[in-house]
């Protein structure tokens, strides 16, 4: 499914605008101007930006936790100054401030990062359920690392999704680790969708540094899911080029990561491959990149400004309680 030029340039747009905000939360953390912790996403931004540009507002997406979702997120249409006021501890978060991390967006049907890796897989197949009960042509966008799928609930949710026949996209941002552990040291294949195999589902393998192979994929895969063809696996072969998150040491099992595996991998950089690409096939000029880029800065600068600028969050413990869902309590 070749994309369109309107496409290119969305997709152009919103990893320009990923890699900005990666940037200027990597420095922020570093500055002391985040509360919580960040999952560096450079090298990693590309699926993230693919699976969510054409979704529509009433799809759910469960984003992937890399670059705090913030790829998947603002390619979805969210403002992004929410997101970074939550993660100051601010009145005007998404989430007023309580969550940092662990934020949702209700009104665009992106519900809750959570600290479970994994933990995705049970709800995306209750979204999926729902939206085929109700013959909605809703699609369900269920984005995680290679790591999660060590989980049990990884297995039975593909195994309810597939006999169920629910428009569910696995969408496994691949990266090759999980903290400090190294693929091959935890899954048996090298491939992380062999295991859509063992439950019937097509599975599709994709370049996750090239933002429009991914996107060409994903629009399949929605396509797929909205027709009632139910499930489709796809495998973002992407790469990490930071610490898993800020503070944790950059190791590969017990020692560091060194300059000669990092370094190639810088050569495979999302905006710098797709840059090449946009110039290379007349889709945008140099001029209209730059544009682009100072446009994405101003982006940046006014969520920084409204963040810094909100009230600090201080609720009540009763304000508190009365956002906790207890029901015997
Ligand atoms: C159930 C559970 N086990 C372990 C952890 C600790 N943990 C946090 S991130 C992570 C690795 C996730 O790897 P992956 O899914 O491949 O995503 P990546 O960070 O590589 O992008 C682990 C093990 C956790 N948060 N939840
Ligand atoms: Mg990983």
């Amino acid at each position: 499914m070749a994309l369109s030029k309107k496409q290119m340039i969305t997709l152009f747009t919103n990893l320009v605008r990923a890699d900005r905000f990666d940037k200027m939360f990597y420095a922020r953390m570093l500055q002391g101007k985040l509360i919580g912790f960040y999952h560096p996403g450079e090298g990693a931004i590309a699926p993230g930006v693919a699976a969510a540009s054409f979704l529509n507002d009433d799809d759910n997406l469960s984003p992937h936790h890399r670059a705090h979702g913030m790829a998947h997120n603002l390619s979805k249409g969210i403002d992004l100054k929410y997101y970074l006021a939550e993660h100051t501890g601010k009145e005007t978060g998404c989430c007023k401030g309580r969550s940092a991390f662990h934020f949702s967006f209700p009104e665009k049907k992106v519900y809750m990062m959570s600290g479970f890796i994994g933990y995705n897989f049970a709800p995306v197949v209750g979204w999926g359920f729902a939206a085929k009960r109700r013959g909605q042509k809703q699609v369900v966008m269920n984005c995680s690392g290679d790591g999660s799928y060590g989980q049990g609930r990884a297995h039975e949710s593909m195994l309810f999704a597939k006999t169920m026949n629910l428009p569910i996209i696995y969408w496994c941002e691949n990266n090759g680790m999980a903290i400090h552990s190294s693929i091959e040291d935890m899954h048996p294949t090298k491939d992380i969708s062999s295991l859509a195999k063992g439950f019937d589902m097509p599975a599709i393998i994709v370049d996750g540094q090239d933002v429009f192979a991914c996107a060409e994929v994903a629009l399949k895969a929605i396509k797929r899911a909205r027709d009632g063809k139910g499930p489709t696996f796809v495998e973002c072969k992407t790469l990490r080029f930071k610490e898993h998150d800020m503070g944790t040491k950059d190791l590969k099992g017990y020692r560091a990561r060194k300059a000669e595996e990092l370094d190639p991998m810088r050569e495979r950089e999302p905006v710098l491959l797709a840059t090449k690409r946009v110039l290379k096939d007349g889709i945008l000029t140099q001029t209209q990149i730059d544009a682009i880029g100072a446009k994405a800065d101003e982006e940046v600068a006014a969520a920084e400004k409204f963040a810094d600028e909100s009230e600090i969050a201080t609720p009540t413990v009763e304000e508190l309680m009365a956002a906790v869902y207890a029901p015997n309590a």
